[in-house]
């Protein structure tokens, strides 16, 4: 496939590659209102012929220019297991999410609760588009292009009180859109956490979409979060809540198997898992007997992030 070319002066046509014309009708989350709106301020946003069409300006400072996992992959091969365990059930299931409306419910340390809805999250700060290296614990992974800007943009529109330490993710949790909540397979609502610093680090992106068009919902649409230095399962999907506290917060992982998943959960190839090694990935969309590559250190964000971590044992803090 074709890669789509991010650039705002060039037609629709020549940014979406013909076969995701016909897919596109079936990944509309976000009606046309509502980004069309957004268009008058934000001039890159979605024409009216291609509701889903979400345009970053590329930012090569943050992107690698390693080959890009294939669309079919990276919508195809996801974990979400509020629709199910096994990889192509997210893809299959994740229909019955309603992704309209959806605002993000901010609480905890701050002067004053408050709510972003979509729209005014669309509005905050200029849509990057970053090719970051995305590493899942199970040992594979992908580069994506995703379409967010900082996290720290939002935070810093959030009016934090100084005692807050940390911060917290929740992930919607509804049982009659989302089958697998009324299972026990964790607890719901999904939750992951970041310290303070983390969440305030260049790297994190609050994440709208992906390949140049909003996030097709089994890769947690409307908006996730995106950590590319730690494991997969900290970039939680389809959040409606940002709580920031004084003392870590449990997540769902960590509560279902603290030996396996810490709360850092940096990708770290000298820490093992307890049941298999990191030192190598799989790229996804190389073949099965294809070689493994060698699982960088941070999963090679180290210069942008290696400074938080300074003399903290990460065998221990894992
Ligand atoms: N709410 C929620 N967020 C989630 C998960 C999940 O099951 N539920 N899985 C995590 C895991 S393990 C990974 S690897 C990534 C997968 O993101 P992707 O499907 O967009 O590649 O989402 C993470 N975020
Ligand atoms: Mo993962």
């Amino acid at each position: 496939m074709k890669r789509p070319t991010l650039c705002s002066q060039i037609s629709a046509s020549e940014i979406t590659p013909p076969e995701l014309y016909a897919r596109r009708r079936e990944f509309l989350t976000l009606g046309a209102t509502s980004l069309i709106a957004s268009s008058s301020l934000i001039s890159s946003w979605a024409l009216a012929d291609t509701p889903n069409k979400l345009v970053g300006k590329s930012n090569p400072q943050f992107s690698t220019v390693e080959k890009l996992t294939s669309y079919q992959d990276v919508t195809h091969y996801n974990n979400f297991y509020e629709f199910g365990t096994d990889k192509l059930d997210p893809f299959q299931n994740a229909h019955t999410l309603k992704t309209e409306p959806w605002a993000i419910s901010i609480e905890g340390l701050v002067k004053k609760q408050k709510t972003f809805d979509i729209d005014q999250l669309l509005k905050l700060a200029p849509m990057e588009e970053r090719i970051y290296r995305f590493r899942c614990v199970e040992g594979w992974s992908m580069v994506i292009p995703w379409i967010g800007y900082p996290l720290s943009q939002l935070i810093k529109a959030c009016d934090v009180l100084s005692s807050a330490r940390y911060v917290e993710f929740i992930s919607l949790a509804d049982p009659t859109q989302m089958p697998y909540v009324k299972s026990s397979i964790l607890k719901w609502p999904y939750t992951e956490g970041l310290r303070l610093d983390e969440a305030m680090n260049p790297l994190t992106l609050l994440t709208f979409g992906l390949y140049g068009e909003i996030l097709p919902k089994q890769n947690g649409a409307p908006i996730r979060i995106t950590v590319p230095w730690k494991y997969g399962f900290k970039s939680a999907k389809s959040i409606i809540k940002i709580r920031f506290t004084e003392t870590q917060p449990t997540t769902s992982w960590n509560l279902a198997a603290p030996s396996e998943y810490g709360f850092y959960s940096n990708v770290n190839p000298k820490v093992a898992h307890p049941r298999w090694s990191q030192s190598t990935e799989r790229r996804i969309g190389t073949d099965l007997f294809a070689q493994k590559i060698k699982t960088l250190p941070f999963n090679g964000y180290e210069q942008q992030v290696g400074h938080l971590y300074a003399g903290m044992d990460l065998q221990k803090y894992y």
